[in-house]
Parts: structure tokens; sequence; C-alpha cells
């Protein structure tokens, strides 16, 4: 580690003046032109980060669901998770430093941190298809050398899939094998084992379109579908070669417009599912014979997948506890059949991957969705142990039963939320029970909701608790929401600041879509009021 080296290479990458960013959400993310210097400090910043968790660290290169002129950086910590909170304030630290402080901040994060500067580094790095991405990934890899650490460049990769080389490295092969091949191995696999059972009965063959976004989703999935196509054919739309990352297609798109993605050809009653742009999240959707859309998003996917695994729990016997997590946007019908209809303790954190997952940990069987589409399965240690032991041990019926809960925990990424493995457990699950797109979408109705943002001066004024549901500040806030959700019926509303733009968002649900529209905006009013609102 040489500080003259780190200050020459620092100096081109150098920060533009007066820029500060947060390590938000899901890492840095602004427009490509402004992360140059971000890149660079955050491949130091991984060296620091796993010299001191004598591990792998990832470094993602990718803005999800955001337009193709932006981008961010996250790092993975060794288990394929989200950063530790504490390293998040050292990534906003690092970023925000002067140039000529870079090399103290440094020294100082080794130091609050206890990172023995001694121990060997080695960083995985993996970046979407954003023309921004090489380069960006380059300067990551510039701030690794540097410090003189090692590194392997996977190249495209989807977020999720990096999470998995991570998580594959740091166990030794235990989990799998952190190369491309090991990760389409893996999920096909399970899938082909998983849906042989469904398959024998004679079901007819599958096929279901896919929305990649025009994102990395697209060339991962076509170059994984020879692994699984004797089960599933996927049919491939906004793959990238004519359309731009994540314009008026996506998940995102799809879940906030609530209506198709350009490009796709949706014939009624055909099932389509949407990925974003780094194949993170999955929202499914159809059209039928009137042709009304029907989203089914990440709710309607934790409940398919949650009565399954509750099924097959009950056939093995075991007393395995299952939770379902979600976040004050889950629509308030899905968190009724959840609880009442199919009797499973659902709980609610604050919005965002990391806060799902750590809640999910505490089960053995924890399943966590956020209505966006971000989500997974977690299984425990303990409980993949006792499922694939039962899988050998057991007679006839539970056996079976156990060997496809094996299957499952095979087939979901078990380090981070994967459209990809949630796509195929879907498929799964839908093939075995012998489940129509509508029959699934029939579990429950939603309530009409309607999602709207506010500009204010300082979204920061907006405090909240009760995960989200609650607003602490500013004064009077709260009250004039209850007041306002008492006019209408089923109704339910909350506001809260983006972690990912500079707006106050607004959630309102209630017994029609009128009702909700208006709710929301009757909300939006007050938030302007009394949070400071600017513009219009
Ligand atoms: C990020 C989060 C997502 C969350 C969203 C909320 C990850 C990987 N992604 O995209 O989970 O739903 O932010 O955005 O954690 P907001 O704070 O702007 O509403
Ligand atoms: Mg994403």
């Amino acid at each position: 580690m040489d500080p003259e080296a780190v200050r020459k290479h620092s100096a081109l990458h150098a920060k533009p003046d007066g820029l500060v960013l947060q390590y938000g959400t899901a890492g840095f993310r602004t427009k490509a032109e402004r992360l140059d210097h971000v890149m660079f400090r955050m491949g130091l910043l991984a060296v620091l980060r796993s010299k001191q968790t004598k591990s792998t660290i990832g470094v993602m290169v990718t803005a999800s669901h955001n337009p193709e002129e932006d981008n961010g950086v996250k790092l993975v910590d060794p288990l394929g998770e989200m950063l530790a909170p504490s390293w998040e304030e050292h990534a906003t630290c690092l970023a925000n430093a002067e140039e000529r402080d870079v090399w103290r901040v440094l020294m100082d994060i080794s130091e609050k941190a206890a990172v023995n500067l001694q121990q060997e580094a080695f960083v995985v790095i993996g970046r979407d298809t954003r023309p921004s991405s090489e380069r960006l990934s380059q300067s990551v890899i510039d701030g690794v050398t540097v410090l003189g650490g090692q590194f392997h460049d996977y190249g495209l990769l989807t977020t999720p899939q990096l999470h998995y080389m991570v998580y594959c490295r740091n166990s030794s092969g235990r989990y799998g094998e952190a190369t491309i091949d090991g990760y389409y191995q893996k999920l096909s696999t399970a899938f082909v084992e998983l849906t042989k059972q469904a398959f024998c009965g004679g079901n007819e063959y599958r096929s279901l379109k896919v929305d990649c976004a025009n994102g990395v989703g697209a060339l991962k999935l076509r170059e994984m579908e020879p692994y699984f196509s004797q089960g599933l054919s996927v049919q491939l739309f906004n793959d990238g070669t004519k359309g731009k990352l994540n314009h008026l297609c996506g998940a995102d798109f799809v879940k906030s417009h609530q209506r198709p993605p350009q490009g796709m050809e949706m014939k009624s009653n055909e099932r389509c599912c949407s990925f974003d742009g780094d194949a993170d999240r999955i929202v499914y959707y159809y059209s039928d014979a009137d042709g009304h859309f029907h989203l089914i998003d990440g709710d309607k996917i934790a409940t398919l997948i949650s009565s399954f695994l509750k099924e097959l729990l009950v056939e093995i016997g075991e007393s395995l506890n299952i939770g379902v997590v979600q976040t004050a946007y889950a629509n308030g019908s899905s968190t009724r059949y959840l609880e009442e209809v199919m009797k499973v303790p659902v709980y609610c954190t604050k919005t965002g991957v990391k806060h799902l997952h750590h809640k999910a940990q505490e089960f053995d069987v924890g399943v966590y969705f956020e209505a966006n589409g971000h989500g997974t399965v977690l299984f425990s240690k303990a409980a993949e142990m006792k499922i694939k032991q039962l899988a050998k041990e057991l007679e006839d019926k539970k056996r079976k039963a156990a060997q496809m809960l094996a299957n499952v925990i095979d087939l979901f990424n078990q380090a981070a939320g994967d459209a990809i493995s949630d796509m195929l457990v879907i498929e799964a699950v839908l093939a075995l029970k012998g489940l129509t797109v509508q029959e699934w979408d029939a579990l429950y109705t939603d309530l009409p909701n309607r999602q709207l943002k506010v500009k204010v001066a300082d979204r920061q004024v907006i405090s909240t608790t009760d995960a989200e549901r609650q607003a602490v500040t500013p004064p009077g806030l709260q009250e004039a929401i209850n007041d306002l959700v008492k006019k209408y019926k089923l109704s339910r509303a909350f506001v809260r600041p983006s972690g990912t733009e500079d707006v106050v968002r607004v959630y309102a649900e209630a017994d029609s879509q009128e009702s909700a529209d208006s709710l929301a905006h009757e909300v939006s009013l007050a938030v302007f009021q009394l949070a400071g609102g600017v513009g219009e």
C-alpha cells in the first residue's frame, strides 16, 4: 500500500467539485458521468473490506431499473449479502472526501474497523449492459489494484449472479461453483428435478414470455435456456437488440404504470413476466379475454410460494417455522390473505431488500418479497440440513415432499433475490399445482392503490416509525393523514422519504380506484403544505 500511488491514481479519477453522494438503499446512484471517482474509491474500499473480513468482496456496477444514462455501484459482503451498515457510512465518507484527504480517510477507516493492512484482498466485479458500465468497472479495478488487491472481473452479470459468485467463493464450493456455468447448472438441475413430478402427469409443454427490460437478464437467460429447456421454453422480448434499457419496459415500469411493457406481444390469457435492468426483480401479468390487464406483483408471488412451501412442510411433518416478510407497500389484501386464510405469520419492515432479508433470517423458512418484485426465500442452515437429510431417510410421500423442498432450496438464490430463480420456482409451482395464471391471480383481489411523489425542499424533514407506516415529523402530518384516511373505506395511506430519489413517496389504497386516487392526492397536498413542498 503506497500512499503516493493512491494519490496519483486518485487524481486520475478526480471528484467533481461540490458533489456530495450518499450510499443509499442499494449503493450509490446518479448520472453515470459523475461516478468515476466513486467507482475508483469503491475499489479501494472493497480492498479494505476484504482484508477486514478475510473474504472475497463483490462490487456490482449497475443502476438497476433506472434510466440508461444513470449508473451506480454497490458492494457485496462475504455471504452474498448487502454491505454492513457501518461500512455504508465508511463508503459515504470515502466517496465524499476531498482529493487531498482520500489517503487519510482510508487510514481512518482502517483504524476504526481494525483492518489488518497486511492481509491479502480479493475482489470480484460484475456489471450490467449500460454503455457506461464497462469504463466505470475499469475504474473499480484501478482502485482495487492500486491498493494491492487481487481481482476477478466477471464482466456482464446480473446483480444476483454476482451475489452468488461471492457466496460460492466464500463457502469453498459448498454452495456451488463460482462460475457462470456453475450458476446455470445449480439452478437448472434443481428446476428440472422439481418439475419432473409435474410432467409425468402429462402436463402440457410450458412456455413463458419474458420482458428483459433490454438489460443483462436477456443475455443470461438466453445463455441459460438450453440448461432448463426440457422443463420450460422462454420467449424473450426487449432483449436489448433494439430498445433502450428500462425504457417503457421492465418490472418497474409495469408495476408502477400497471400496464404491459412496450414491445411485448401479449395474447389473451398468456402468462408473461418482466425483469428489471439487472434482473433482481420480477413481476407477472396477463391480459384477459376482455383485454383487461392483470398485474401479479411481489405480494402474489410471495403468497403462491409460501402456500406451496407450507403444504410441503406440513407433509413432511417437521416443526419448521415459516414467516412472510413484507413492507408497507404490500397490498392490504395480500396481508389479510396470508394471515387469515393461509394462517402464516406476516411481518413488516422498512423498504429495501436488506431490511426484509435481515428479518427473514429469523425463521427456518423466511419468505420475503417487496410488492415491486424483489424477493426470495431463505432457509436457515439448520432447516436446509434437516430437509436434505429427510429427503434421504423418509418414506414415500413424505420423502417426495422433502426432496421437493430440497430442490426449492437449491433453486432459490439464497444470497439475494433473483428474477431468474424466482421465475423458475414460480413456473415449477404452477406446473406442480396445475394452476393457470388466472387461477393464481384469483387467490385474492388487490385493493386499488395509487403511488405519487411530492417534491419538497428537504425530504429528511419527514421521519417515520412503525416500519414507515407512521410519520413522526413534521408535526401534524400523521394527524392529517389519519383524518383523510377516515373519509374512505378499506383505506390506508403512508408517506416516506425515498431512499433513491429526491422526493417524498405517497401510497394510498382504498375500496375503489377513484377513492385510492383521491386519497393519494389529498395526502400529497398535506405533505406539500406541512413538509415544505416546492414547485407545483
Ligand atoms: C432500491 C431497493 C429496493 C427498494 C427501492 C425503494 C435494493 C436492492 N433495492 O431499489 O428494495 O424497494 O430502492 O426505492 O435494496 P425508494 O426508496 O426510492 O422508494
Ligand atoms: Mg434491480
